[in-house]
């Protein structure tokens, strides 16, 4: 079912490497032009315009875009009470794992009376944005919602697409994500609209308004990134989110259910999602193979999956080595990497690149989604060669606090006049030896 690529006896480069893995081209900027006019509009004519997109993409035209605070609480009146404490319990450990990497600030003394402060400060405002396309995420609320809440963030507004079939508010287990975290303000708008509504604020039918934020996080579709992208600047963003993916680096000791089993359960996002498998096992590979066709037969969504499996973003990987597979899988900087081999933990420890990593046979990928307390919001599209997922330092910012006595300031005042003037800049020199009619000698 997955296509093959051997490369076992090539030796390839890092660059060769990343051309040869199976990759889904996302190509953001042909929909920019898209969205240009979505975002032109929303500020321009702001709510008014939210709604006429809403209805042409979402096919509801609700009354008004805020959701009521006591419609938000009484959707914890209709929530089944296992999903209830599911997400209680998800809260609970992501509260635990992120709460303990908040930074402290950190004080340098770099010389006598000199000291350099990091100060780390939380982003006054803050939009996050839960999707509700091929499946709606309350989960996604809770991995934006808590990072925010543990960094101190002081408002937040959520915002995820109206449904039809819930009189054009978002759906219901959104609602009452947001009702357990203490979110109050929640807005039913989707995809571009929503970014350019919370990038540039606007006021509710009702007269209620949606003052602007700073930064805008969450995962969404290429529109959703697209806006992201053109209002970068005016806003913050998270690292753009593309398709989700899933590489599991395997050797003969994997077991193909496990295996099969979690190459299906992130192609179930989309069409689009990548499963790749990197081993050192012809054997096994056959083995997931033969397990997947009956897997995707008999799950719920065996369409999307089918075509996400088949497509040429997804494939087998076969290399000579655990070695060679850790190069692979650093070279294509899985959003998920899964350790599935003799000594998972130790191979673990090698990977350079990598949204997340799963070690062993008891970490799949769905608990991270939802229940292992670390975050689902990961870098995609190799990104992870450069960025993080999001986390409490996404909603911090480090401003450096510079304190220097007149001492201090002396000790060096000719370092700073000699770069000064090897720049051309002696008035920035001068600022210092002004302080020292004297002389600072
Ligand atoms: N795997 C997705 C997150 C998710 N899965 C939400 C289920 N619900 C991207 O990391
Ligand atoms: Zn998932």
């Amino acid at each position: 079912m997955l296509n093959r690529i051997d490369l076992r006896g090539r030796v390839l480069s890092a660059t060769e490497l990343r051309a040869t893995l199976p990759r889904a081209e996302i190509d953001v900027d042909a929909a920019l032009h898209q969205v240009r006019p979505v975002v032109e509009a929303v500020r321009e004519r702001g709510v008014e315009a939210v709604l006429e997109y809403t209805e042409r993409f979402d096919r509801v035209r609700p009354a008004s875009v805020r959701v009521p605070r006591a419609e938000i609480e009484a959707a914890l009146t209709t929530l089944d009470p296992a999903v209830r404490a599911a997400l209680e319990e998800a809260i609970e450990r992501a509260r635990k794992v992120h709460a303990d990497q908040r930074r402290a600030d950190v004080t340098t003394t770099v010389a006598d009376g000199g000291t350099v402060t990091e100060r780390w400060v939380p982003v006054e405002r803050v939009g996050l944005y839960a999707p509700g396309g091929l499946a709606v995420y309350p989960s996604s609320v809770v991995m934006n919602v808590v990072p925010a809440q543990v960094a101190g963030v002081g408002s937040l507004v959520l915002c995820s697409p109206p449904q039809a079939e819930f009189g054009g508010r978002p759906h219901p287990t959104i609602l009452a994500a947001a009702a357990l975290l203490g979110v109050d303000e929640v807005w039913a708008v989707g995809g571009a609209q929503a970014v350019a509504l919370m990038a540039h604020g606007g006021t509710d039918t009702d007269g209620a308004e949606l003052v602007p934020v700073d930064l805008v996080t969450g995962p969404g579709n290429i529109y959703l990134t697209a806006a992201k992208r053109l209002l970068r600047g005016l806003i913050g963003i998270d690292s753009e989110a593309g398709p989700t993916e899933i590489a599991i680096l395997a050797d003969e000791t994997a077991d193909p259910v496990h295996v099969a089993a979690d190459l299906v359960s992130q192609a179930e996002h989309d069409p689009l999602a990548a499963s790749v498998l990197v081993t050192t096992s012809e054997e096994l590979a056959d083995a997931v193979d033969r397990e997947l066709a009956g897997r995707v037969a008999a799950t719920k969504h065996t369409e999307r999956i089918g075509e996400a499996l088949r497509g040429k973003q997804s494939g087998t990987v076969l290399v000579s080595t655990v070695d060679e597979g850790l190069r692979v899988v650093d070279a294509y900087a899985a959003e998920h990497l899964e350790i599935q081999t003799a000594d998972a933990r130790a191979v673990a420890a090698r990977v350079r690149n990598a949204g997340a990593v799963f070690v062993g046979p008891y970490a799949p990928v769905s608990l991270g989604d939802y229940c292992a307390g670390s975050n689902h919001v990961l870098p995609t599209g190799g990104y992870a060669r450069h960025s993080s997922g999001l986390s409490v330092q996404s909603f911090l910012r480090g401003i450096h606090v510079i304190d220097y006595s007149e001492e201090a300031l002396r000790e060096v005042a000719g370092k700073v006049v000699a770069l000064a003037n090897a720049e051309d800049l002696p008035a920035h020199g001068e600022a210092v030896t002004a302080r020292f009619p004297g002389g600072a000698e």
